[in-house]
């Protein structure tokens, strides 16, 4: 069902006189505030535009274990060790809430987990650089997760409702994330030399790929108008990239650290700071699958769908089993 929608994206935003009636209703219910439920009318481009971001947001929690749990045998401590494997453990749980809100509009989580192997869904686009020291482990939770909240509380207020709904849980625990990246990082850059160097590495990495999260700039954004009409998007890439920026290099000068960027300087007249774009080309190079991991990540996953298919089998038999004993599944 979802490949077919693909075909049919329109971008252009439809001028409220020029939508059918039911259009009309629907996006007078948006602007009013209202929440969208699972059956209630809704357009096609409403219903594949948000399977396609639900999915893609989906994908990348899902992904974006595997640069952590790159480190889970390694942490330092038993301490770390046990708050990673629980983070790693709460992302696992941001992909399920995910799947399940995609799943009320009609796509299953085999149908995009198969759109995902075959290359017809992306997923966020830091995933596919490597995680090279455990210092990349703080800068993973402090810019990565630091980034997805900047993105995601907004979204607590988007129109679909399980969407919505899925967000409030999710932010909460992305909070926890970014504070043990945080705390991560504090430790390296006030330890000896060599850690407070790894820190450095760490951010120097790491800081343009999290700015790239947020998306393309607003001009070469292909869904931003749209979705921002229906809320399904509650702001451009590039405001949520400025507050990012805003709200993260003073941090970085907390932690006694350089933000890799000799254009980065405050503006008194913006009250914003000024910094330089990231490398777009490289961006649109890694969401083609030309990043240094993307083959890594899509083959891990692709081996942890084949590993896992004889307990999805069984349950399926299970649960057939129980339907001809006429119980109901569980
Ligand atoms: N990576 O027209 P736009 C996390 C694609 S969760 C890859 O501006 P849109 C938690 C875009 O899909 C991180 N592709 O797109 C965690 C489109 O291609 P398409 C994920 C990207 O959707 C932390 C094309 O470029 N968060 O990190 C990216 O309006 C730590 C044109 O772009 C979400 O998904 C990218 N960065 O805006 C887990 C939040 N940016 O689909 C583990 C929800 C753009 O037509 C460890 N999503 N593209 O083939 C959103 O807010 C939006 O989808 C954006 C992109 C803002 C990501």
């Amino acid at each position: 069902m979802y490949a077919q929608m693909v075909k049919s994206t329109g971008h252009g935003v439809k001028p409220l006189d020029e939508m059918d009636p039911q259009e009309r209703a629907f996006q007078e219910r948006i602007d009013a505030g209202d929440k969208i439920e699972p059956k209630d009318w809704m357009p096609d481009g409403y219903r594949k535009n948000l399977i396609r971001q639900i999915g893609q947001h989906a994908h990348s929690e899902i992904v974006g274990q595997l640069p952590e749990g790159n480190w889970i045998t390694r942490a330092p401590t038993l301490e770390r060790k046990a708050i990673l494997l629980a983070k790693v453990q709460d992302e696992a749980g941001h992909g399920l809430y995910l799947y399940c809100a995609a799943e009320t509009l009609g796509v299953s989580r085999d149908e995009l987990t198969r759109m995902l192997l075959d290359g017809k869904m992306k997923y966020s686009s830091i995933f596919n650089y490597p995680t090279l020291t455990w210092a990349d482990m703080g800068a993973v939770g402090w810019l990565v997760d630091g980034a997805a909240i900047m993105n995601q509380v907004p979204l607590q207020r988007t129109s679909y409702g399980p969407y919505a709904r899925a967000m409030v849980r999710i932010c909460k625990e992305e909070s926890f994330h970014q504070r043990q990246g945080f705390d991560i990082m504090m430790k390296m850059a006030n330890g000896t030399d060599a850690q407070k160097k790894m820190a450095q590495d760490a951010l120097n990495r790491f800081w343009f790929p999290s700015l790239m999260m947020f998306g393309p700039s607003d001009k070469d954004s292909v869904h931003s108008a749209q979705s921002m009409a229906w809320r399904i998007k509650m702001n451009t890439n590039d405001e949520l990239r400025q507050k990012f920026v805003d709200q993260t290099v003073p941090q970085a000068e907390y932690l006694g650290l350089t933000v890799p960027d000799p254009d980065l300087r405050w503006n008194d007249e913006t009250g914003q700071y000024d910094f330089s774009e990231p490398n777009w080309d490289e961006f649109f190079d890694v969401i083609s699958g030309n990043g240094p991991c993307n083959t890594e990540r899509l083959n891990t996953r692709k081996q942890a769908w084949d590993d896992g298919a004889w307990v999805r089998d069984g349950m399926l038999a299970h649960a057939a089993k129980r339907k001809s004993q006429g119980i109901a599944a569980q």
